[in-house]
């Protein structure tokens, strides 16, 4: 059980925002003896938090909501209040993210971003809504961070402009800073604590006191720089990852045509001394890797060359995912055709994993969950899928991993949860034949 550490402290903290970045960072701070509001629109989070129960899948996250909730130090509401100081954690989508959360990145076949639907941007509303909602409940003295990942210049050019309607002065009688999460999903409590971070203030008061707020959970070391460059620097962060994924890709695709195997390739070059490739997959998915870089074409287009093109690579893998899946599928049905009209006319397609990566229940902007979709609508397709951690809905046909392994003609692994890699390859490898599966993890050896 998580215990509530150290000496209650005298600040009132008010979190706007409940989701992934948000929660762990209200229950961190209510168990490290701050009084916490947390605030979320939606009233169905809510009332499960208030049963000291977290409405995302996250290790150890339960053990600290309901650590904090239980203490009286969480407390949440749909409504903002009055508090020292003010953490708005609320999500930045860019534009063409769908409302149900679902995968929108290959635009076209070819990738191009630039088609008819026009460029991403960022869609700053979630940010607006939250500096607006607090403004009438400003008062001297306090202090706004912002958490949510934001383009350049957005706490100078959009947040202090808001902020401002409240005629108190800006810095002086308000302080303000940025102080980008980093955590990854899937480790997010122990990142939370251990990983260094960025604290772009205002002016030097704004830096400072967030120092203070961050100190009191954070191991690793506190960085203090200005907004602009804080805002970019977690941009480069995920663009960085995105270019090094984007090579990855490359390479896979560049072995495929050779002939050879991309994750023998990486494995072996990355026994050099100074290379480090990351792996390839069926696509880059999550909110943050998928999204963010975005942010930094939108501040520099002529300039961010490399990074558009970085993410124009991860945003078409899908289609070349969904290209080699049908062939398989029609090697499958060719298969057949010796069943003569007695056969099936459909080949059955097992699709492992839909959510955006291993071990997470995530499943926005998800290229396994775009793939599956893809499949979904064609006719000759009977489209399975198994994930064990996706959330369940009515509308995916999803099976029981045994049960789809034995029914399936071509599978596709999109996904390296855990569960998959306990099953007994050899054996299937061994009675299907290698064709059977697609493995786009290079999970199998
Ligand atoms: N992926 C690959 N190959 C790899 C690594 C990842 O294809 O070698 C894919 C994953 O399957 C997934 C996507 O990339 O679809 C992103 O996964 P991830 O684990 O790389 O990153 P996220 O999105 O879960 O978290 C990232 C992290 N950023 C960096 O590592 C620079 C995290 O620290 C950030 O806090 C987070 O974005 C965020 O919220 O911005």
């Amino acid at each position: 059980m998580c215990k509530i550490e150290g000496n209650m402290r005298d600040e009132r903290i008010c979190v706007l925002g409940l989701g992934y970045i948000g929660l762990p960072t209200a229950s961190i701070l209510a168990t490290h003896g701050f009084k916490v509001f947390g605030v979320d629109k939606r009233k169905e989070i809510l009332e499960s938090l208030r049963c000291g129960k977290a409405h995302i899948k996250e290790p150890g996250l339960n053990t600290i909501v309901k650590a904090a909730v239980q203490s009286g130090r969480l407390v949440v509401n749909e409504k903002v209040c009055r508090a020292d100081v003010f953490i708005i954690c609320v999500p930045t989508p860019h534009n063409h993210v769908s409302p149900a959360g679902q995968f929108t990145g290959p635009l076209s076949r070819e990738g191009s971003p630039f088609n008819r639907r026009g460029k991403k941007t960022a869609d700053l509303s979630f940010v607006q809504q939250a500096a607006e909602s607090i403004v009438s409940y400003l008062r001297p003295g306090n202090l706004v961070i912002i958490e949510s990942t934001v383009p350049p210049k957005t706490v100078e050019n959009i947040v202090m402009p808001i902020l401002a309607k409240s005629k108190l002065r800006i810095p002086g009688d308000i302080s303000i800073a940025h102080c980008p999460e980093r955590v990854l999903p899937g480790n997010i409590l122990h990142e939370l604590v251990s990983n260094d971070r960025i604290i772009g203030g205002i002016d030097i008061e704004s830096c400072r006191r967030a120092e203070n707020i961050y100190a009191s959970f954070t191991r690793g070391e506190i960085y203090l720089t200005d907004c602009a460059t804080a805002e970019t620097i977690k941009l480069v962060e995920n663009a960085f990852r995105d270019v090094n994924i984007a090579f990855a890709n490359e390479i896979e695709a560049i072995c495929e045509h050779i002939g050879i195997n991309a994750w023998e390739v990486i494995r072996l070059a990355n026994r050099h001394p100074r290379v480090k490739i990351l792996q390839p997959g069926p696509g880059v998915g999550g909110h943050c890797i998928a999204v963010d870089p975005w942010f930094l074409a939108q501040a520099a287009p002529a300039q961010a060359r490399l990074v558009k093109t970085a993410r124009t690579i991860n945003d078409s893998k899908p289609w070349r995912v969904i290209a080699k899946i049908t062939k398989s599928l029609a090697a499958a049905r060719r298969r057949r055709v010796p069943l003569g009209a007695a056969g099936k006319k459909k080949s059955a397609l097992l699709c492992l994993g839909i959510t955006y990566k291993a071990n997470v229940d995530d499943i926005r902007e998800s290229p396994g969950l775009f793939i599956a979709r893809h499949f979904l609508k064609r006719k000759n397709v009977e489209l399975m899928i198994a994930d064990p951690h996706a959330p369940k809905s009515d509308d995916l046909p999803f099976v029981d991993l045994e049960q789809g392994l034995k029914k399936a003609d071509v599978i596709a692994l999109l996904v390296n949860h855990r569960e998959f890699l306990q099953v007994n390859w050899k054996k299937i490898i061994s009675e299907k034949g290698h064709d059977f599966i697609l493995d786009f993890k290079g999970a199998l050896k």
